[in-house]
């Protein structure tokens, strides 16, 4: 397993759409694991592979709640349904360090994906887990948690974030 440098705005890759997997096999359930370690490292709760510079789509998940390591793979994940009800989460990325915004996404969401194993699964999510599929979501079509702000928040968190790294490289 590898540690994979994570990219981070304004690098474009992070703008590329990602493309399909045709299929699942070791070389790509090699790449998960080193995202799945990547993210365990960083640390994060998920992570799209483009963030890692690879693009495909695929993305790894883990909220590990109570401490208790659930390790979720998704390839060629797509949303079949979506609910009318929104609700709020205050979102950070590891492409975006260090910075939280809330962003409102449909509450409740049904994916469709390949799993580990190259099964084609269905799973309905809320809470926390269908916050962070939407997020990593985007990640496969080049969006960013801040394109969710308006250009006031968006451009004030990215001159925090600018700020944040200047007084870093003075350090
Ligand atoms: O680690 C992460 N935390 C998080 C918190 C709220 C909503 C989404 C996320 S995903 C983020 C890791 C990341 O950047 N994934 O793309
Ligand atoms: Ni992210």
């Amino acid at each position: 397993m590898a540690l994979l440098p994570i990219i981070e705005t304004p690098d474009p890759r992070l703008r590329t759409i990602s493309e399909p997997v045709e299929r699942v096999d070791d070389a790509l359930r090699a790449l998960m694991d080193d995202m799945l370690a990547t993210m365990y490292a960083a640390p994060g709760i998920g992570l799209a592979a483009i963030q890692v510079a690879v693009p495909k789509r695929v993305l790894v998940i883990d909220l590990q709640e109570n401490d208790v390591k659930t390790p979720r793979f998704f390839v060629n994940p797509e949303i079949v349904w979506e609910s009318d009800e929104f609700s709020a989460y205050k979102e950070g990325c590891l492409s975006v360090p260090e910075q939280y915004a809330d962003v409102e996404r449909p509450a409740r969401v049904r994916v469709r994906y390949l799993d580990y194993d190259g099964n084609t699964r269905e799973e309905e999510m809320d809470g926390l887990l269908a916050t962070c599929i939407q997020h990593e979501m985007d990640h496969l079509n080049g969006v960013l948690f801040i394109d969710h702000l308006s250009k006031l928040k968006r451009d004030m968190l990215l001159k925090k974030l600018d700020k944040a790294r200047r007084t870093a490289g003075a350090a």
